[in-house]
């Protein structure tokens, strides 16, 4: 699914701005933004705990000089499901958060007219959703205390409201979170480019057209220069001596494909850039690359999972600031705007499902019980559709820390089938990988598997909690493990909650102090290992989590604060990545 973009063919009215929005039908509307989540928005804590269905309204007044075109609403992310109606007809439908989907309105919208349009959202999480929520009443964290009779009275009674609390460990934001945007095309239009280059000038093109007219394609440098020029739906072109896309702190050169077909016009940028894996190594244009850079949530004061672009800025700011050069898009697909960016600013994406939280202890098998499989392929589908143009998207991620121990056949029967689809559906045949929890790794099946071995690990925190050096010594004992295996490996999450401010001489959990030394620890197993080919500390920021016994303020394993002031530990990083420049 295409972008929306304004050009000489088309035209794109954005309909963000203050909306109707209420949560239940017997409520009065009030104001609500979009695009953001609704959540933090109002003092009422219904807001914020809300579960269950809720309205959003608009008027939509089409400018009249939008005759004669194709007019699609197109809604970036509605989290998690949306019902449309365009003036009181159901329009459309969509399940998931964190994917786009439109509806053409050409025949039922009126040039010169106004039009309603409502949205119903449904924030609830189970089973058969991703990101995955717990059906039971059972908290991520804490769900101790089991067996009491006033304490299972106390979950039954959660169970029978239908509140189904999150697996995961990150606020569930909800809403109309990304713009909703109507956009014209001409009557043939294009509906769909990929576009695949690599280092050696080859650009393989495909372009989905719908109606009468020829496909022809012009390649600009960043100049505005042609480069290449071809005709027709599919073909390859090449250019000499092409101009890397390199991250930073290389130069992410941009080329622009302009695509005509008939009265329709499209431009799409890319980059020529390569990316393979061979043995221990990731192969970046040709040369082994080690990927350092903090995993991140969508998550800002306010506007909780909403797009918010100079916010997008100003972490890219201080990811290049950090002299980090990837993001883990952690736990679901960003909004498209950060893609763009990162292809802009050169930083590389690690593109991850929102299937997060598959796994329900050691007696319940998630992949006979949950009916995630088919959908779970859709999202991945979806995913790699929307972002297979990026040269900064270099690595598909399937999930995050499922159940890879307890029903370690089941987990590979289960994660198999998607890593090939990744590969099929990707024609630039990028890496794929799933992320891995902190589990009994000897039994897991399915990780070693994978293109590169993505493992989430918190020694030193969650266990053998402070006492560094024995989190040193186990954790050799793990990587000794993953050395014998012939892939590369990425430290994908490791970190402690630090509360800024909080210091100590002699470093304790949750100061500064020890935010850094524990940092120093792991890397210094890590540094003498050539087989680690990446390290992505959790977090960037300070965010918004449920509140829980395990978590105060949010989880604050941010190397900012959720307002991007530097703790420390930040401080830290940039040293350190500056010399891996070098
Ligand atoms: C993890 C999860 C991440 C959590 C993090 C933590 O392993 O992947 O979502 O936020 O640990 O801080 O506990």
């Amino acid at each position: 699914m295409l972008y929306p973009k304004t050009n000489a063919a088309r035209a794109v009215l954005d309909l963000s701005g203050v909306w109707d929005f209420r949560l239940s039908k017997c409520d009065p509307w009030e104001s609500i933004a979009v695009p953001a989540s609704y959540n933090d928005q109002k003092t009422d804590r219904r807001f914020r705990s809300h579960v269950g269905l809720a309205w959003y309204r608009t008027q939509m007044t089409i400018p009249s000089f939008y005759a004669g075109q194709r007019r699609v609403l197109r809604f970036d992310a509605v989290t998690h499901d949306a019902v449309v109606w365009l003036d009181g007809k159901e329009l459309c439908r969509h399940r998931g958060g964190f994917l786009p989907f439109e509806a053409d309105v050409t025949d039922l919208t009126v040039p010169g007219r106004t039009h309603e349009l409502l949205i119903r959202v449904d924030n609830r999480i189970n089973h058969s959703t991703l990101p995955v929520g717990n059906e039971g009443g059972v908290a991520f964290f804490g769900s101790d205390n089991a067996g009491i009779p006033s304490v299972e009275a106390g979950k039954r009674l959660q169970q029978d409201k239908g509140i189904n609390l999150p697996n995961f460990d990150f606020f569930n934001y909800a809403g109309v979170t990304r713009p909703v945007r109507l956009y014209t095309t001409p009557l043939s239009y294009i509906d769909g480019v990929t576009l695949d280059a690599d280092m050696h000038g080859v650009l393989s093109y495909a372009m989905k057209t719908v109606g009468e007219g020829a496909v022809q394609i012009d390649i600009l440098d960043a100049q505005g220069h042609i480069a290449a020029s071809g005709e027709g739906c599919c073909g390859t072109l090449h250019v000499a001596d092409p101009h890397l896309w390199q991250p930073y702190p290389g130069t992410p050169y941009l080329y622009t494909a302009r695509i005509r077909f008939g009265d329709d016009l499209y431009e799409q940028h890319f980059g020529f850039r390569s990316i393979e894996i061979k043995g221990h190594q990731i192969l970046l244009n040709g040369s082994p690359i080690h990927l350092h850079g903090p995993c991140k949530h969508e998550d800002l004061p306010f506007h909780g999972r909403g797009l918010d672009v100079c916010a997008n800025v100003a972490d890219i700011a201080l990811y290049r600031w950090l002299n980090a050069n990837v993001l883990r898009m952690s736990h679901y697909p960003y909004a498209e705007e950060m893609y763009d960016l990162c292809d802009r600013e050169g930083i590389l994406v690690v593109d991850e499902t929102p299937a997060v939280g598959i796994g329900a202890g050691d007696r319940v098998d998630p992949y006979k019980t949950f009916p995630l499989a088919d959908y779970h392929a859709k999202v991945l589908a979806d995913m790699i559709a929307r972002d297979r143009n990026h040269p900064s998207v270099i690595m598909w991620s399937l999930g995050n820390e499922p159940d890879t121990e307890h029903f370690p056949q089941s987990a590979y029967d289960y994660w198999k089938p998607l890593y090939d689809l990744a590969h099929k559906l990707d024609t630039q045949n990028r890496p794929v990988t799933m992320v891995c929890c902190q589990n009994d790794y000897t039994k897991d099946l399915i990780t070693r598997t994978m293109d590169v071995v993505c493992i989430n690990r918190y020694y030193g925190w969650y266990n053998l909690s402070g006492d560094l050096e024995t989190a040193k010594y186990a954790f050799n004992i793990e990587l000794d493990f993953w050395e014998e295996i012939d892939k590369p490996l990425i430290l994908s999450e490791y970190g402690a909650d630090t509360v800024n401010g909080l210091h100590n001489v002699v470093p304790e959990m949750f100061s500064e102090e020890f935010q850094v030394e524990y940092y120093e620890a792991i890397h210094e197993c890590l540094d003498a290992r050539a087989f680690v080919a990446g390290e992505f500390p959790w977090n960037f920021a300070d965010f918004n989590t449920q509140q829980g016994p395990m978590r105060s303020g949010g989880n604050r394993k941010g190397l900012f604060t959720r307002d991007r002031k530097p703790k420390m530990a930040a401080h830290y990083f940039r040293r350190r990545w500056d010399h891996f420049e070098k």
